[in-house]
C-alpha cells in the first residue's frame, strides 16, 4: 500500500474547497467536505489511473470490454478509500478538521445506474477485475436519471426521479475528446462498385456520444481500471448544415433524440417491455462502445484480422446483444471486409452470459421496429439468421420446427438469446443449476447444436465492499482470527472453522452481530418510526418485488403467525423482525399490490398490543446499495425463497452469507452452492425442487384450490385479504393478489409461483429456526462456519473462471512509484 500523506491530503481539501465553494475548511459543510474530500482522493487516483493506461499501451494488452446497460455501482467514495489504503489517515484527516467520515459518506448520492442483480454483478465485476490486475473497461450509459427513488406513501410505492447528478458527480470525468457519432433510422443505398456491393446508408439521424469515465481503484495493486458512460449530445455541426439546407424539423428532431435518448434507465428487472427508446438506448452505447474500441485497437495494431487476440465483448444478457451485428457492420462496411472474415472475427470476440429462464425477460424486438430504426444492422441480422439456418437444416434434415424454433428470426420478432448464442462463441449461465437449466431445457436445440459454447460461471460478490466496507467490526474480527489476506483471497475465511468450536469467538461474534443490528435498529427508528429489539430475530428479505422471489410467501406466512399469537397469546414465540426492501417496477401493478400488503400488515401488527411486539414488520424504504450494507450485516436470516428454478443465481444470498447471517431458502440458483460448501445443516432449505416445478408446469396438474380447501389455516389467511382484515377501508384491496393464487387469468395459472405448495413446508423450515435461534451456541457456530465457507462467491473467483475459460487476459503490473 502507498504511503498517504496526510498533510498534503489536508492541502488538497482546502484547495478545493476554495476553488469550488470560495469557502475556509471552518466555514465549510458537511457537503462541501464531502466534495473537497473527493477531489483530493481523485489526486490520489489520477497517477496510477494515468500509469495503468500507459501499462496498457505499452503491453498492448488485451481488455476485456463488459457490455452493459446496468452499472449498479452504490457509492465510490468509502469504497476508493478503502482500496486506495487511505483510510487511516483519511479518518485522522477529517477527525482534526471536525469532520467524521462515515457521515462524509453518507453525503454521497447512490449512483443508482442499474435495477438490482445483474447491475449491481457487474460492478462487483469491475471491482474483481481491478484488483485481480486485469485490463477491463465497463462501458454503459449515463443515464441522466438512474433508479427511481422510492417513497412510501400511506403504504404504496411512490416514485421520485433519482437526480444524481444535480450537485455534480466529483467521480466523473467528461472525455469530449472520445466523443463518436451514433446513427438511427434512413435507409441503405446499395451501390455496384469494383464488382462488389457497397452499402450507404442515408436519410438517418444522428446523435453525438460522449463518454465519460469514473476510476475503478483495485485493491492496494495502484491498477484502475475505467468504468465508461456514455451521454448523447445533439451534433452540433450536423444541425447547423441541416438549418443552412432548411432542414428545421429534422434539426430538431436530431435535438430531441439526444435530449430523451439517455434520459432515464428502464426500472424492469427480469421483464421485457418492448419500448422503441430502449432499443435506441442498446444500440447507442453499443455502437459507441465498439467504434470506439476498433479504433483503439487499430491505434496499436495494423491487421484487423488480430483482433480477438486484442478485444473481448462481454455482453452482459441480451440487453448489447445488438453488438454482434454492429461489429459486422464496422468490419464489413468500414473497414471493407468480406462475410467470412468479418464472421471469423466476430463470432471470435463476442461472448453472451444468461441471467434468467424468465420468458417474460427475453428481449423480442418486433422486426418492424427493429429494422426502420437499424436498417444496415437488420440487414446483417438477416444474413446471420439466413446462413445459420442453412448450418440447422444440414444438422436436422427435414426437421422444419426445429428450424421455426431456433430462428433469429421467426414470427415478426428478431429473438436476441438467439441472436446471442449463434454469433458468440461462448454461452455462460451464472449458477451450476441455472446452466443446467439451460443447457436441458431452455436452450436445448442450441446446446445440441453448440455443445462446446456453453459453460457455467457461478456468480459472486466483492468482498471489499460487502465485508470490509459494510461490516467494519466483523471485518475487523475475521482479520484478527486469520489475517487480512481473505480481504484479496476471500478462501483465507476457511481459517475461521476452528472459532466456530471456540466458546469465545462465538461470544465475539455474537457481540459484534448485536453491535450491527442496534446499527440497524437506529436506522429504521429514524427513517421508519418503528422500535425493534435487537434482541428479536432479525429476519431480512430485500431484492426486487418480483413474483418468483415470493415476497408474497413471506407475508402470507407472517400473518399466519400472526394468526397463532393472537389465538394463543401464552404460546411460547421467539420474537422475530421482519424486514423487506423492494422496489417494484413502475408499471408492475402485483408487485405494488404486494408492497402495499406488506405495509398493511405492518400497520396491523405492530400496533396490535395483543402480541406485544413479538413481531415486527418493517419496509426499508428505498432499498439500495447504501442501506443495503447495513442490512446484510445486521440479519440473523436471510430470505432466499423464489420458487425453484426461476432464480438464476441471486448475489444478495452471498453477500448476507459472507455476514454470518443464515440462509433460508429453497434449492435454486446459487442457494444450492452455498449450502454445498456450508452444509445443510447450517441452513434451513424447504420446498419444491427445480426438477418437481418443471415438472408440474408440464404436466398442468398443480391445482392450489385443494390445498385452500385442505387447510383451514391458510384458507384463514387467504380470506384475510378479501375481508378487511389489513385494509378496513377497502376490503377488495388485496383482490388481485387473492386472485392470482387461486384462479387462472390470462394463460397464467392459478398460482404459479406455487406458493401455497410450498407453505407448509415454508412453515416448518422458518419454525425449525426460530426454534434453533434459542440455542445461542449452536447459532453463533452455524454463522461463523457460515462466514469460514463463503469463500467461493468472491467475485475475484467467478473473474479468474472468466479469464480462464473465455477472456484469456494477462494480470497488469503497475510498478509502485
Ligand atoms: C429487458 C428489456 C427491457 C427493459 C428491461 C429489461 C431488463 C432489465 C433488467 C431485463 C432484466 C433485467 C435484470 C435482470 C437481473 O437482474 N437478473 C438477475 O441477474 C443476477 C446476476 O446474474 C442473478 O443473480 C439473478 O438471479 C437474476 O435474476
Amino acid at each position: 500500500m502507498r504511503k498517504i500523506s496526510k498533510e498534503a491530503f489536508r492541502a488538497n481539501i482546502e484547495e478545493a474547497l476554495k476553488v469550488k465553494f470560495r469557502r475556509r475548511i471552518d466555514e465549510a459543510t458537511p457537503q462541501m467536505i464531502y466534495h473537497a474530500v473527493a477531489y483530493a482522493v481523485n489526486a490520489l487516483i489520477a497517477d496510477d489511473w494515468m500509469e495503468t493506461q500507459e501499462e496498457l499501451r505499452k503491453e498492448n494488452a488485451k481488455r476485456v470490454y463488459y457490455l452493459s446497460m446496468e452499472f449498479l455501482m452504490g457509492r465510490a467514495l468509502g469504497n476508493n478509500i478503502l482500496n486506495l489504503g487511505a483510510q487511516k489517515e483519511i479518518r485522522e484527516v477529517l477527525d482534526e478538521i471536525g469532520f467524521d467520515l462515515n457521515s462524509i459518506e453518507d453525503k454521497e448520492p447512490d449512483p443508482a445506474l442499474g435495477n438490482g442483480g445483474l447491475g449491481r454483478l457487474a460492478a462487483c465485476f469491475l471491482d474483481s477485475l481491478a484488483t485481480l490486475g486485469y485490463p477491463a473497461y465497463g462501458c454503459g450509459i449515463r443515464y441522466r436519471y438512474g433508479m427511481f427513488r422510492q417513497k412510501i406513501v400511506d403504504g404504496y410505492q411512490v416514485e421520485a426521479p433519482d437526480d444524481w447528478l444535480k450537485d455534480g458527480y466529483p467521480f466523473e470525468l467528461r472525455r469530449p475528446e472520445y466523443a463518436v457519432e451514433v446513427r438511427f433510422g434512413g435507409y441503405v443505398n446499395t451501390e455496384w462498385v469494383g464488382g462488389k456491393s457497397i452499402f450507404v446508408h442515408e436519410g438517418y439521424q444522428a446523435v453525438r456520444a460522449v463518454p465519460y469515465d469514473m476510476p475503478i481503484v483495485g485493491y492496494g495493486n495502484h491498477v484502475v481500471d475505467t468504468l465508461r458512460i456514455w451521454d448523447a449530445e445533439p451534433l452540433a455541426k450536423f444541425n447547423l448544415e441541416a438549418f443552412d439546407r432548411g432542414d428545421y424539423v429534422g434539426a430538431v428532431e436530431q435535438q430531441d433524440l439526444a435530449k430523451n435518448l439517455v434520459e432515464v434507465l428502464y426500472p424492469n428487472d427480469n421483464h421485457y417491455a418492448g419500448k422503441e427508446l430502449r432499443l435506441k438506448q442498446q444500440y447507442f452505447f453499443v455502437s459507441a462502445s465498439l467504434q470506439t474500441a476498433v479504433k483503439k485497437f487499430k491505434e496499436h495494431n495494423d491487421d484487423i484480422h488480430r483482433l480477438p487476440d486484442k478485444a473481448v465483448f462481454q455482453m452482459n444478457d441480451t440487453h448489447p446483444t445488438v453488438a454482434v451485428a454492429e461489429l459486422m457492420r464496422i468490419l464489413l462496411d468500414d473497414e471493407g471486409l468480406g462475410w467470412d472474415e468479418a464472421w471469423e472475427i466476430t463470432s471470435h470476440c463476442c461472448a453472451y452470459t444468461n441471467h434468467t429462464i424468465m420468458n417474460e425477460a427475453l428481449e423480442k424486438w418486433p422486426l418492424e421496429l427493429f429494422a426502420r430504426l437499424l436498417p444496415r444492422v437488420y440487414q446483417i441480422v438477416e444474413e446471420i439468421n439466413r446462413r445459420f439456418l442453412l448450418q440447422v437444416m444440414q444438422k436436422f434434415p427435414g426437421d422444419m420446427d426445429k428450424v421455426r424454433k431456433m430462428a433469429i428470426i421467426n414470427d415478426g420478432q428478431v429473438k436476441m438469446a438467439h441472436l446471442a448464442i449463434v454469433a458468440g462463441f461462448s454461452v455462460n449461465g451464472v449458477a451450476r443449476l441455472h446452466t443446467e437449466i439451460l443447457k436441458n431445457q431452455e436452450l436445448h436445440d442450441f446446446y445440441e447444436m453448440f455443445p462446446e459454447k456453453f459453460n457455467n460461471k457461478t456468480n459472486g460478490i466483492t468482498q471489499r465492499r460487502f465485508l470490509l466496507h459494510a461490516n467494519p467490526l466483523l471485518a475487523d474480527w475475521c482479520t484478527k482470527k486469520v489475517g487480512d489476506g481473505w480481504i484479496t483471497d476471500l478462501s483465507k475465511l476457511k481459517g475461521l472453522i476452528p472459532y466456530a468450536d471456540d466458546p469465545a469467538a462465538r461470544e465475539e461474534f455474537l457481540k459484534i452481530k448485536y453491535e450491527n443490528k442496534v446499527r440497524l435498529a437506529e436506522y429504521i427508528r429514524k427513517h421508519n418510526g418503528i422500535e425493534v429489539d435487537p434482541n428479536s430475530i432479525f429476519d431480512v428479505q430485500v431484492k426486487r418485488l418480483h413474483e418468483y422471489k415470493r415476497q408474497l410467501l413471506n407475508i402470507l406466512n407472517v400473518i399466519y403467525l400472526y394468526n397463532q399469537l393472537k389465538d394463543n397469546p401464552e404460546m411460547e414465540f421467539v420474537p422475530r423482525t421482519f424486514i423487506f426492501g423492494a422496489k417494484a417496477a413502475a408499471g408492475y401493478a402485483i408487485a405494488k399490490e404486494t408492497i402495499k400488503l406488506i405495509n398493511s400488515v405492518a400497520d396491523i401488527v405492530n400496533n396490535d398490543p395483543a402480541i406485544a411486539g413479538r413481531i415486527r414488520v418493517v419496509f426499508i424504504e428505498d432499498y439500495r446499495v447504501s442501506n443495503a450494507e447495513l442490512l446484510f450485516a445486521a440479519a440473523d436470516i436471510s430470505e432466499q425463497i423464489s420458487t425453484a428454478s426461476k432464480e438464476a443465481s441471486g448475489t444478495g444470498n452471498m453477500k448476507f452469507m459472507l455476514n454470518g447471517a443464515l440462509t433460508l431458502g429453497t434449492m435454486d440458483g446459487a442457494n444450492v452452492e452455498i449450502v454445498e460448501e456450508v452444509g445443510s445443516e447450517n441452513a434451513f432449505i424447504f420446498g419444491l425442487s427445480a426438477q418437481e416445478v418443471i415438472e408440474l408446469e408440464h404436466n398442468g396438474s398443480y391445482d392450489p384450490k385443494l390445498i385452500f380447501n385442505d387447510n383451514a389455516d391458510i384458507r384463514r389467511v387467504l380470506m384475510q385479504l378479501i375481508n378487511g382484515t389489513f385494509s378496513p377501508r377497502n376490503p377488495e384491496q388485496f383482490r388481485r393478489i387473492y386472485n392470482s393464487l387461486l384462479s387462472s387469468n390470462g394463460g397464467n395459472p392459478a398460482d404459479r409461483f406455487f406458493i401455497l405448495k410450498d407453505f407448509r413446508s415454508y412453515d416448518q423450515a422458518r419454525r425449525f429456526a426460530a426454534e434453533k435461534y434459542k440455542d445461542r451456541d449452536w447459532w453463533a457456530r452455524a454463522a461463523i462456519l457460515n462466514i469460514a465457507h463463503s469463500g467461493k462467491f468472491s467475485s475475484d473467483r467467478t473473474i479468474e473462471e472468466y479469464v480462464q475459460d473465455i477472456w484469456h487476459l494477462k494480470k497488469l503490473e503497475i510498478p509502485c512509484e
